[in-house]
């Protein structure tokens, strides 16, 4: 009740969408009174989920799987049966209801959750217009032992399909081409029900489904959409919402621009923000230090630095006084570049670096973006690392940069990913 009090107060009061209610069971009579006249507006549906989208294919053998269970008691779920089902139907039969597909766009909204600011803009409609296919709002890092066998499949997979390489795999994979582990966390998704309703995503989940992980290991929704994401979208079909305020416990995704954070009248701390902790959440913060800090330290700066910077308008300097040194930033469409040099450092050779650094990445990545730096981030850094030794220029040919950072991922991808195909 109190999740839908949530999306109520901050979102849905002003639009009046539909819910959808589903179960592997039947609603009792006092659920759904209770739901129905907590939600004043919009149509309610309450289904049930066929069994056979609830339940073990007929390939699984049961006994083993209790067996198995009970080896996987020290991961999260690990000895869930009813957690196992879960995943599979958010993988592969979520979209399948009737009730789901009569939408054209779902937010999946789970027990437990809260939103911390006000949605004022209508989520549905931003995602039409700009033509948008998924969205998320928290990424993270998957726990391995729950999916050991997964990233063999799906390269089992890809190197069974006649259509070319997918755009956004580099995404998905580490420095030895093997799954990095980052997915949306897909306890929050706004998504067009066709991303997963079609054809190609469906035969995916089939291979994957005939592969027996969901039970015999403890494969999760969040990793197979977020795989199949990256097989079938593009880079601009995923969008960020990453001012809602999203708490799933334990974690929340807080507004840290404080224009935002006002103006949506958001309760959560900034500080708590998943984000703001490198080793959890896979925006890992481009962040280069050249002097020695403790990280809480490096905390205040980037969370001062941030605050300063996003406030300031577009007219103005582009360099500022920071403590006891100077601070030179840039902005590039949503991306901000900033650097801090001594009182006597020149100003213009700090703009020049972050162009030159921008230029580069744009030749990498191919006009750059946020998510390229969120999921790609070692090849910034591989830029970052020729460019600038000790926090000093070390080699300003833009050619040879290039060079030395495409010979080396050329080295690690190529060599690692033929050998998996093999
Ligand atoms: N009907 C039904 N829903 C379940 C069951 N287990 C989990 N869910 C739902 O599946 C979603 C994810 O489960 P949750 O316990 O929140 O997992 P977590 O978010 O990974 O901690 C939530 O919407 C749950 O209500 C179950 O046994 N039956
Ligand atoms: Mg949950």
């Amino acid at each position: 009740m109190e999740t839908i009090q949530s999306i109520e107060d901050r979102f849905n009061q002003k639009f009046h969408y539909d819910y959808t209610f589903l179960n592997d069971e039947p609603f009792t009579d006092e659920f759904i009174y209770l739901i129905s006249t907590y939600i004043p507006q919009g149509k309610i549906n309450f289904g049930i989920i066929p069994p056979e989208h609830w339940s073990y294919p007929d390939h699984i053998n049961t006994t083993a799987c209790s067996e198995i269970r009970a080896n996987f008691a020290d991961v999260p779920y690990g000895d869930s049966e009813s957690y196992r089902h879960m995943c599979r139907f958010f993988s592969g039969f979520f979209y399948k209801q009737p009730m789901v597909r009569q939408y054209e766009y779902y937010w999946r909204i789970e027990p437990g959750i809260k939103l911390h600011c006000d949605v004022n803009q209508d989520v549905f409609r931003f995602m039409k217009e700009n033509d948008k296919k998924y969205g998320f709002a928290i990424s993270l890092f998957e726990y391995s032992e729950t999916i050991p066998s997964l990233w063999s499949f799906v390269i089992d997979y890809i190197s069974k399909q006649k259509s070319s390489r997918p755009e956004l795999l580099p995404m998905l994979q580490n420095g030895f081409g093997w799954y990095n582990l980052c997915h949306f966390w897909s306890n929050f998704e706004i998504a067009r029900v066709d991303v997963f309703d079609n054809y190609e995503y469906e035969q995916f989940f089939q291979y994957l489904d005939s592969k027996e992980g969901f039970y015999y290991e403890r494969w999760g929704d969040a990793p197979i959409h977020t795989i199949g994401i990256c097989l079938f979208l593009k880079k601009q079909d995923i969008h960020w919402f990453d001012n809602l305020g999203y708490y799933h416990p334990p974690y929340l995704q807080c507004p840290q621009d404080p224009e935002s954070y006002i103006n949506n009248k958001c309760t959560c701390d900034p500080d708590d923000d998943i984000n703001s902790n490198e080793n959890l959440s896979c925006k890992t913060r481009l962040s280069k230090w050249y002097q020695t800090m403790s990280q809480k330290q490096k905390c205040k700066i980037i969370r001062e630095l941030s605050t300063i910077i996003l406030s300031r308008r577009a007219k103005m300097c582009n360099v500022l006084e920071y403590r006891d040194s100077k601070v030179i930033y840039r902005r590039y469409a949503s991306l901000f570049f900033v650097i801090g040099v001594d009182n006597d450092d020149n100003e213009l050779i700090g703009l020049e670096v972050i162009h030159r650094f921008v230029e580069q990445m744009d030749k990498i990545y191919g006009n750059v973006c946020e998510l390229d730096i969120i999921f790609g981030f070692d090849k910034a850094y591989h830029v970052l690392d020729e460019l600038l030794i000790d926090g000093h220029i070390q080699e300003s040919s833009k050619k040879e940069v290039l060079k030395r950072v495409t010979q080396q991922d050329e080295l690690e991808n190529m060599d690692e990913f033929e050998k998996i195909l093999a």
